[in-house]
C-alpha cells in the first residue's frame, strides 16, 4: 500500500513526502484541490468545447492513417489549444458515435499559458511548492492536458515513462496529475509500478526529426516495465498524483458509465538543459513562463 497523505491544508512538501517520493516514484496528496476548482476547470472545458469547430478538425483527420496535417495539428499542439478524439469515437461512415463531449479523449498542451482559467489552476501556489519542495530550481509549466477517459470508449493508455515525451538533461520533468471527479478502477484510474523510476533508465525517447517535420520513437532499453508489479493509483476527486519523469504508469480503458476527467500539468526544471529534439517546441511568441 502506498502513503496517502491528507493534502487538504498542504503549504508545503514535507520531509515524509520526499522520502516516500524518492522511494515511490509517485505521491498521492488527497483533498490538495478543493472541488471548487475541479468544477470550475471542468466548467470551462465545456464552453471551450462548445467553441470548437468540428468540421475543422473533420478536414484534418478525415484519410486514413497519418498524414502531415495530422502531424501539424499535434506537433503545433505544444503552443495551442487543441482537441484529440477517443479512437472508438468514430463509427465506420466516419460520423461520431456519441455526443461531442462524449467523444474527445484529451485537450492540450498550452492551457495553462493560453486561457485564464486554465492558467489560475495551473499556477495554483500548492502546485509550485510541490516543484519547489521536490527539487526544482525554476519551475517551469511546459504542457498541460484535459484528459477525459470518456464513459465506454476512453481509450487504454499504455504503460510510459513521461520522460519519454518531454527529456530534460538531467532529467527533472515533474508531472501533477489531478482528479476532476472520482477516478477509480471501474472507470480508468492510474496504475503506476513503486519504485520503477530506480528500474533502469528511459526505455525509449519520443523525439522530433531534424527538419522539425514529424516525430519518431527510438528505444533506448529493451526491458519490458515490471508491470506485475503494478498498483491501482485510485483518486478521490481533487486528489494531485505527482510523479517524476521516470516513473512508469499506465490507465486501463473505461468500459464503465463513469467519466474520470483529469487535468495533467508537466513542469521541468529551467536550470536543466532543454534539448531541441523535444517534440514540444514553444515559438518565440509563446515563451516558457513560470508560476
Ligand atoms: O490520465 C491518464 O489516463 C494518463 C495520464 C498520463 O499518463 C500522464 O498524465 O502522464
Amino acid at each position: 500500500m502506498l502513503p496517502r497523505f491528507d493534502a487538504r491544508t498542504f503549504e508545503t512538501i514535507t520531509p515524509e513526502m520526499k522520502t516516500a517520493f524518492e522511494r515511490d516514484g509517485v505521491l498521492v496528496l488527497d483533498g490538495l484541490v478543493s472541488a471548487e476548482m475541479c468544477d470550475r476547470l471542468r466548467a470551462r472545458m465545456a464552453e471551450m468545447i462548445d467553441g470548437f469547430d468540428v468540421e475543422e478538425h473533420r478536414t484534418i483527420f478525415s484519410t486514413t492513417g497519418r498524414n502531415h496535417d495530422q502531424d501539424a495539428y499535434f506537433l503545433e499542439s505544444g503552443h495551442e489549444t487543441r482537441f484529440f478524439f477517443e479512437e472508438e469515437a468514430f463509427g465506420e461512415d466516419g460520423e461520431l458515435t456519441k455526443p461531442l463531449p462524449l467523444a474527445i479523449n484529451k485537450v492540450g498542451h498550452a492551457m495553462h499559458d493560453l486561457d485564464e482559467t486554465f492558467g489560475a489552476f495551473a499556477r495554483q501556489d500548492a502546485f509550485k511548492n510541490i516543484c519547489e519542495g521536490l527539487g526544482q530550481a525554476n519551475p517551469l509549466p511546459l504542457q498541460s492536458m484535459y484528459i477525459f477517459k470518456q464513459p465506454q470508449i476512453g481509450g487504454e493508455v499504455v504503460c510510459h515513462q513521461d520522460g519519454t515525451y518531454l527529456r530534460t538533461d538531467p532529467e527533472t520533468c515533474l508531472g501533477i496529475w489531478v482528479a476532476l471527479e472520482d477516478a477509480t478502477e471501474e472507470n480508468g484510474c492510474l496504475w503506476g509500478i513503486p519504485g520503477g523510476h530506480k528500474d533502469g533508465g528511459l526505455r525509449s525517447a519520443f523525439r522530433r526529426k531534424p527538419d522539425g517535420d514529424g516525430t519518431y520513437f527510438e528505444k533506448l532499453d529493451d526491458r519490458p516495465f515490471a508491470e506485475d508489479k503494478k498498483v491501482a493509483l485510485p483518486a478521490p476527486k481533487g486528489t494531485a498524483l505527482v510523479f517524476g519523469g521516470m516513473f512508469p504508469h499506465m490507465s486501463s480503458a473505461n468500459r464503465s458509465n463513469k467519466s474520470r476527467h483529469a487535468y495533467t500539468l508537466h513542469v521541468i526544471d529551467g536550470a536543466a538543459h532543454y534539448p531541441a529534439d523535444n517534440w514540444l517546441r514553444r515559438p518565440d511568441s509563446l515563451p516558457l513562463k513560470g508560476f
